[in-house]
């Protein structure tokens, strides 16, 4: 079974209690469980969590591990400050998708770049709640690609090319 661990920046437990009109009505709560939904869905262990410190992400980042096999992260205000977190994504090298509620790119200048961006798989901003259920549609295509072609071929399979090679 996969598994993809969801990990929510600072300030996101606020999400539908305030500035509504940039990143709309929906709680956190209701995005998590749309998540739960897709998973089960798709067979897949999801992992959500949310911290408004730094070097709790940095954490669950590193304890990520070999048994994890993505990550999507909306890193919040991380995004535009945070090397520690970029570095711990690349240290842990598990394909990664950044998330944005709001287009970063079309906000306060100081929005536009991202810490993450560079060591991420891609980067979904701008699309609400939507952008995190495809998110995990895409990391859980891309992951399953990488899993058949990095798969070790089964006995069958090994029984099947061998004799086709006998055979010439
Ligand atoms: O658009 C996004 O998802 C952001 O990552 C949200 C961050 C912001 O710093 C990034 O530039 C873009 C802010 C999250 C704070 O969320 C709040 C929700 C409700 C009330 C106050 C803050």
């Amino acid at each position: 079974m996969l598994r993809i661990l969801v990990l929510h920046g600072p300030n996101l437990n606020l999400l539908g209690t305030r500035e509504q009109s940039i990143y709309g009505t929906e709680s956190l709560e209701t995005i998590d469980s749309a998540l739960m939904n897709l998973a089960e869905e798709l067979a897949v262990d999801l992992d959500i969590r949310q911290s408004n410190s730094e070097g709790e992400l940095v954490n669950w980042i590193q304890e990520s591990g070999s048994g994890t096999h993505g990550i999507i992260i909306n890193p919040a205000a991380y995004t535009h400050t945070s090397v520690a977190i970029r570095d711990a994504i690349a240290a842990v090298g598990v394909p990664t998708v950044e998330v944005h509620l709001s287009n970063i790119h079309q906000r306060e200048p100081f929005r536009h770049h991202s810490h993450v961006a560079a060591v991420a798989l891609g980067q979904i901003s701008g699309l609400g709640p939507s952008g995190y259920l495809l998110a995990l549609r895409g990391l859980h295509e891309h992951v399953t690609a990488k899993r058949k072609v990095t798969k070790p071929p089964s006995a069958a399979r090994r029984q099947k090319n061998a004799s086709r090679s006998r055979r010439g």
